[in-house]
């Protein structure tokens, strides 16, 4: 068996204060820690390779000390020799910064698209891809793969890697299906074992029928939730097993692993007060009666409420263990 581990969407550094000025707890380690647990789990397993999709970091300038606690994980798990390689996201704006650890001979950056080879259990394995197109992939990616493919030679196992929109894919209410943005399945390789794609937050995975063939087409998501409309979704990385039979390598197993997350619950309040005390019992019994480890996005509309919502009393309200935001006001009135 051949082990690959995908992931993507770490999406590092998101509410990762380096010098707090208040004490409250943030959603900044969480991000950390699952994706050292991934990291842990690829060395624990022997995973042969290990892929990310991109959406290293959460924006594309980011502080120097976020950039280098995830690249000095990245370079302590590069030392047990397992390649990671990695496609750059919309977040980073296609680029990764650059830092000397990222010189490591086993990290892999596709920088521009092309193919990657490496030999594992007697396989070789291409990686085909290229970095994130933010406008227009459907007229760019004919041009794209055939500049990544170029002059290739054969391999045992052929897999595609990206950051994009592919037709079919979803999120809560939504599936992606026509747009410049959006890469239409016809167009995906009829003769490559898997499509690995980064963008789309919840995980999946669908099939692109062409010449006989089903390819898979496999979103990990993301390794947290970044958003409440990622809120019902569990978040995790996948396992890819392949296998050997009759001289052709085969994709056996798709396993995906979940990931711990905290709880992350919306809560409203919708009563109009203007004394603080019946807003304060309020909330404190609301947020009595939730998982004490839950982020919390809290919505007030209702703008004599909302006025007695000050910062202060939210972090005086908010038990240490929990993550409250405030939710910007939606609706006009
Ligand atoms: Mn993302």
């Amino acid at each position: 068996m051949l082990k690959i581990v995908f992931f993507a969407d770490t999406h590092l550094g998101v509410d990762y204060t380096i010098n707090p000025k208040v004490e409250r707890r943030r959603r900044g380690n969480d991000f950390f820690d699952n994706y050292q647990k991934i990291l842990d789990f690829a060395v624990a397993s022997k995973a042969d390779l290990v892929l990310h999709g991109g959406d290293f970091f959460f924006r594309s300038k980011v502080p120097a000390p976020i950039v280098d606690k995830a690249y000095d994980m990245l370079y302590d798990f590069a030392e047990n020799d397992i390649p990671f390689v990695i496609v750059p996201g919309n977040h980073e704006r296609s680029v990764l910064p650059t830092s000397i650890l990222m010189k490591h001979k086993n990290i892999h950056i596709f920088d521009e698209p092309k193919t990657m080879f490496f030999e594992k259990q007697n396989a070789v394995i291409a990686i085909t891809g290229f970095p994130n197109i933010r406008n227009g992939i459907r007229l760019q990616y004919k041009h794209l793969f055939e500049q990544a493919v170029e002059g290739n030679p054969d391999a045992d196992i052929k897999l595609l890697l990206m950051h994009q929109a592919i037709q079919e894919s979803q999120i809560e209410g939504f599936t992606f299906r026509y747009g410049i943005d959006v890469l239409p399945l016809e167009m995906l390789p009829s003769d490559f074992h898997a499509v690995l794609s980064g963008h789309i937050h919840r995980a999946q995975i669908f099939y692109s029928e062409k010449s006989g063939n089903r390819i898979p087409v496999i979103y990990p998501g993301s390794t947290e939730r970044t958003s409440s409309v990622e809120i019902a979704e569990e978040k995790g990385f996948y396992e890819l097993l392949f296998d050997e039979s009759e001289n052709d390598w085969e994709l056996k197993e798709t396993n995906f692993h979940i990931l711990p997350t905290r709880p992350m619950v919306r809560l409203e309040i919708t009563k109009l007060t203007e004394d603080e005390r019946v807003l304060r019992n309020l909330l404190e019994a609301e947020l009595s009666k939730i998982d004490q480890n839950s982020v919390v996005r809290l919505r007030c509309e209702i703008p004599e409420t909302r006025k007695l919502l000050k910062a202060e009393l939210l972090r005086e309200l908010t038990p240490d263990t929990m993550t409250l935001t405030l939710a910007p006001v939606y609706r006009k009135r």
